[in-house]
């Protein structure tokens, strides 16, 4: 039952399965007079359209690594210097994990000219000096005003390691 608890806690970060999973959840809660074995049906069913609903999406690698945060991969594994993916999407307030993954040093610079207005892109980027050097290593942002953001790595940002982000 913990890990039925826990995977529909994880649920609602989707937008797109939100109304649905709440009111699914709602009506568990509701029933909680009924024999427990139907809540636990009940969740089931609901993962078990959650896991189809996902399949048909790209989001499903997302959601097998971390179902709170957006991975992007600084250094395509096939030696391209990109951001890996290059145009995303993410609710307001999830956390976006850049990582080291090849064609290093990277960083991550949010362009002052590319952000909604009002939003200081230094202090959501790295400072221009610091590197990303070995494999794995990490830079956590979370943007929490909806729009459209431009960023790139400095190093190689001639080489067109550009992306954009959409807030929703
Ligand atoms: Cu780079």
């Amino acid at each position: 039952m913990a890990s039925l608890t826990a995977a529909a806690v994880t649920i609602p970060s989707f937008t797109g399965l939100k109304t649905t999973t709440t009111r699914a959840l709602a009506t568990s809660v509701n029933n909680s007079k009924a024999p427990s074995t139907s809540m636990a049906l009940s969740a089931r069913a609901s993962l078990k359209d959650f896991g189809v609903a996902v399949a048909a999406t790209a989001a499903s690698v997302m959601f097998a690594s971390n179902a709170m945060a957006l991975d992007v991969l600084l250094g395509g594994s096939d030696g391209s210097l990109a951001f890996v993916p290059d145009s995303f999407s993410v609710p307001a307030g999830e956390k976006i994990v850049f990582k080291n993954n090849a064609g290093f040093p990277h960083n991550v610079i949010f362009d002052e000219d590319a952000v909604p207005a009002g939003v200081n892109a230094d202090s959501i980027s790295m400072k221009e000096e610091d590197l990303l050097n070995a494999p794995g290593e990490t830079y956590s942002v979370v943007l929490s005003e909806k729009g459209t953001y431009t960023f790139y790595c400095s190093p190689h940002q001639g080489a067109g390691m550009v992306g954009k982000v959409t807030v929703n």
